[in-house]
């Protein structure tokens, strides 16, 4: 199954257009995840020779609640690019993009180099500069988020944008496992979550990411930020509405659609 280069520019097409596509597995039956990262890798690599930046990466579908939503019951990850990076509290704009949702995470910021195999939470814990709480604004190019394993894979798991909190808090002093979410759409609640949501524990989720990474002669880097992974189902990003994760310890960050 060699379509890689097909895929990546269909895929690029999709951005650039902010049109949605069908599934890259509908034209090719046979893609594989490994297709999928293939893919992914390849898009990466154009990014990067038209001058974008690595800031690190990003943990998809680590939570019971997301892999309910989409209907896609494994774990993957992601690239993030310096061109994602929104600062908080300036409104979005919804029409950049193709049909937003934003969901809740734990962001690490790491001090270290980890790369697997043998990556423990605590190794991730020992590793990490600070922990703040973040919205990540991801974008489906496929149709009504409708997507396999593979296609989502090659789509970056729908990476787009990150919004990061201001409360910086060393992750030895306290269980990240235990700390509390709050999700409110306008000022309504619409879901309550644990840090445990993703994995038992955010810190699995990114030791399970440097020991991919590891696997593929790769490595989380010093400075890189982690996303690992939204705690709630995503919701919807509308014009005029206001999005706001309150955390435990963490503080809050909220995005508003204009
Ligand atoms: C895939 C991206 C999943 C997460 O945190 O679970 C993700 C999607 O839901 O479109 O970023
Ligand atoms: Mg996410």
């Amino acid at each position: 199954m060699k379509h890689i280069h097909a895929c990546a520019d269909t895929i690029e097409r999709a951005v650039g257009d902010r049109t949605a596509i069908g599934r890259l597995t509908a034209d090719f039956p046979d893609l594989t995840l490994d297709d999928g990262y293939a893919i992914q890798d390849e898009v990466a690599r154009r990014r990067l020779a038209r001058g974008e930046r690595i800031i690190g990466a990003k943990l998809g579908l680590t939570s019971r609640a997301k892999q309910v939503q989409m209907s896609v019951a494994q774990p993957m990850y992601g690239r993030l690019f310096s061109e994602g990076v929104h600062p908080a509290n300036e409104p979005f704009v919804v029409s950049s993009l193709i049909h937003p949702r934003v969901e809740p995470e734990i962001v690490f910021v790491m001090k270290d180099r980890l790369a697997g195999p043998g990556v423990t939470a605590g190794d991730v814990i020992a590793a990490t500069k600070y922990v703040c709480c973040g919205l990540e604004i991801i974008d489906s190019r496929y149709s009504d988020f409708s997507f396999t394993a593979a296609d989502v894979v090659a789509d970056n798991t729908s990476e787009a944008k990150i919004v990061m909190g201001s409360v910086m808090l060393d992750p030895a002093g306290i269980d990240l496992g235990l700390i509390g979410l709050l999700l409110e759409v306008d000022g309504e609640q619409v879901a309550t979550a644990a840090g445990a949501a993703t994995m038992g524990h955010p810190a699995e989720a990114v030791a399970l990411l440097a020991n991919w990474l590891g696997s593929r002669g790769s490595a989380i880097e010093p400075g890189w930020c982690i996303y690992s992974g939204g705690l709630t189902a995503a919701v919807p990003l509308n014009v005029g509405s206001h999005i706001t994760a309150t955390f435990g310890h963490l503080g809050s960050v909220t995005v508003r659609g204009v």
